[in-house]
């Protein structure tokens, strides 16, 4: 696959761990500036060394400060880590994601973390597809491990997850109730459940919850989720899950069904993504009109309609 002619040490530059022309390529695929797919190709294919862990889970269940404690513990251990926060700037975080995130920032002066937040603004694609293109990009750099936080509202944000080799589901003893309506999509997404704020009351309870609605829920393709209890203030239970991401890496590693088969659902969804910014792309911004004089003529005097224009483009074109 070739490279970008307009920039043609941009591939080495991100292979290398460029953290400045990763930062800027980042920031063009989040603003929605077009990136040669060419490129992108490049980096993926070079890519796939990088240990994908999602969390997720509702506004304020603590997903920013369990990634905090897990950047401590990892770097103690020497991994390299980039952590890819995604910002839906959705009226229900309120934005509130980026004053969370301080904690998390004080590791943002350690060579070996890199962080970096994507928010929707721009991009055609929107966001899923933007957060598949930084992946990319951070796979491609060679971190040891990449976090993605998103926030587990919306089937897309839900979706995104899925990215992730690990994926991590936060929620609190007192999540119960609110996530019930979203539950049954969320949960079939998790690997590895989290109880956070086990200092507060109803830990326990929660746990158990948890763990009767995944005795119910049959075992996917042999992995078998677990619950943790974590106090992500001071740290107790990441030891615990810890061992168990890693446990979960190494199930990956030896069955490989089960890592095609989320491969596959991952994939589905990636493509959809892509193929909806090609489209947009197409419609919005193709240097050829996508509907001709005549058929505006048309349309003004209602001799055609937008159902049958859309037919026109999506069966008429190759895009
Ligand atoms: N008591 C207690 N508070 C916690 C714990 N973990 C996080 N918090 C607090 O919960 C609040 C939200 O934590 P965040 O880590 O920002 O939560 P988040 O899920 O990243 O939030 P969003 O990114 O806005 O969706 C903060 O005030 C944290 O200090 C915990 O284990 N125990
Ligand atoms: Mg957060």
């Amino acid at each position: 696959v070739p490279g970008n002619p307009d920039a043609p040490d941009l591939i080495p530059a991100i292979l290398r761990g460029d953290l400045r022309q990763a930062a800027k390529l980042i920031t063009r695929i989040e603003r929605g500036d077009s990136v040669p797919s060419d490129l992108l190709r490049s980096l993926y294919r070079a890519g796939g060394k990088s240990q994908v862990i999602g969390i997720t889970g509702a506004p304020g269940s603590g997903k920013s400060t369990v990634i905090d404690q897990l950047l401590t513990s990892y770097r103690r251990a020497g991994k390299r880590i980039a952590v890819l926060a995604v910002d839906p700037s959705s009226p229900i975080s309120g934005g509130a994601i980026l004053g969370d995130r301080v904690r998390m920032q004080r590791h943002a002066t350690d060579k070996g973390v890199f962080i970096r937040s994507m928010s929707s603004r721009g991009a055609l694609g929107g966001l899923a597809k933007a957060t598949g293109d930084a992946l990319t990009v951070l796979d491609a750099m060679g971190w040891d491990m990449v976090l993605i936080e998103t926030v587990g509202v919306g089937q897309n944000e839900i979706d995104i997850v899925r990215y992730a080799s690990t994926v991590l589901l936060a929620e609190t003893p007192s999540s119960g109730d609110a996530v019930q309506s979203v539950k049954a999509g969320v949960s079939e997404i998790g690997d590895i459940f989290i109880v956070n704020k086990a200092d507060q009351a109803g830990a326990d309870r929660r746990v158990q919850g948890i763990s009767a609605m995944l005795h119910n829920a049959p075992g996917k393709s042999g992995w078998f989720p677990s619950v943790h209890k974590v106090d992500s203030i001071s740290g107790n239970g990441i030891e615990n899950l810890m061992s168990c991401i890693d446990a979960h890496a190494k199930f990956l590693m030896t069955h490989t069904q089960a890592r095609k088969e989320r491969l596959l659902q991952s994939v589905k969804h990636q493509m959809l993504w892509i193929m909806q910014e090609r489209l947009a792309r197409r419609v919005l911004r193709a240097p050829q009109p996508v509907i001709s004089e005549a058929e505006l003529d048309a349309l003004l005097a209602r001799r055609t309609d937008p159902y049958e224009l859309a037919e026109n483009v999506t069966v008429g074109h190759d895009f």
